[in-house]
């Protein structure tokens, strides 16, 4: 079998949970620098890959696609080693409600508002504080469901990691780097998960150099 590629940057939330899949598999994978930064995301090589012009992509034996959410239940089906994926119907449906929250709230809530207006406002032509003071609520409401579906087990999806946990830490390794980061501290079960998450090798080893 020929060693899977992803395309994209150790920066990007969404490429890191794909490495986080590998790594806690785990298995060998490439990751071919595509920058956002740089704008090799717009880039006809890129396009090439992916016409909506985002990271990760993917490439494993000539089957090529992209979309996160697609790539790690790929990758959960097709390597063997630890199941990133529960059994159990319920814990099963949390683990893609969580993934489906960061898609669609989180990920614009967090990271576009809040994480590129703090960190990186050269991206976007200067910070606006209006659309951070503006994304607060919504970010509140994601930690608050995150907590409340996660309950009393040890991961946000049952008492097994899955593919949720690989979603959720990139995006809050950010939040944690802003004057936001309080907000988290408000979820005592989620903090502690968050704190747990950290110590992970997996974590450690996809760890994006920000410099
Ligand atoms: N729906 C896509 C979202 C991927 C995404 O937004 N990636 C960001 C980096 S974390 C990106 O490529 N941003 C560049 C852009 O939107 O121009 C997925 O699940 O893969």
């Amino acid at each position: 079998m020929a060693t899977p590629i992803i395309y994209g940057t150790e920066m990007s939330t969404y490429v890191r949970t794909a490495r986080l899949a590998f790594e806690e598999k785990p298995a060998q994978y490439e990751l071919v620098d595509v920058s956002v930064v740089r704008g090799e995301v717009k880039s006809p090589a890129h396009l090439a890959r992916n016409p909506f012009g985002t990271v990760p992509t993917f490439e494993h034996d000539g089957f090529k696609f992209y979309e996160t959410g697609a790539i790690i239940r790929y990758i959960d089906q097709v390597w063997p080693g630890t199941t990133l994926t529960p059994e159990d119907a319920r814990d099963r449906a949390r683990m893609n409600q969580i993934i489906s929250i960061i898609d669609y709230y989180a990920y614009d809530a967090i990271i576009r508002r809040i994480v590129v207006h703090r960190l990186l406002p050269q991206l976007i032509g200067g910070a606006d504080p209006a659309v951070i003071a503006a994304a607060i609520p919504r970010a509140k409401l994601c930690l608050a469901e995150f907590d409340r579906i996660k309950g009393g087990g040890k991961f946000l999806a049952g008492d097994q990691l899955s593919l949720a946990d690989l979603y959720l830490a990139p995006v809050l390794f950010y939040l944690a780097l802003t004057p936001e980061a309080p907000l988290l501290a408000e979820h005592a079960r989620l903090a502690a998960w968050w704190e747990m998450m950290q110590q992970r090798s997996s974590y450690k080893k996809t760890q994006p150099r920000l410099s």
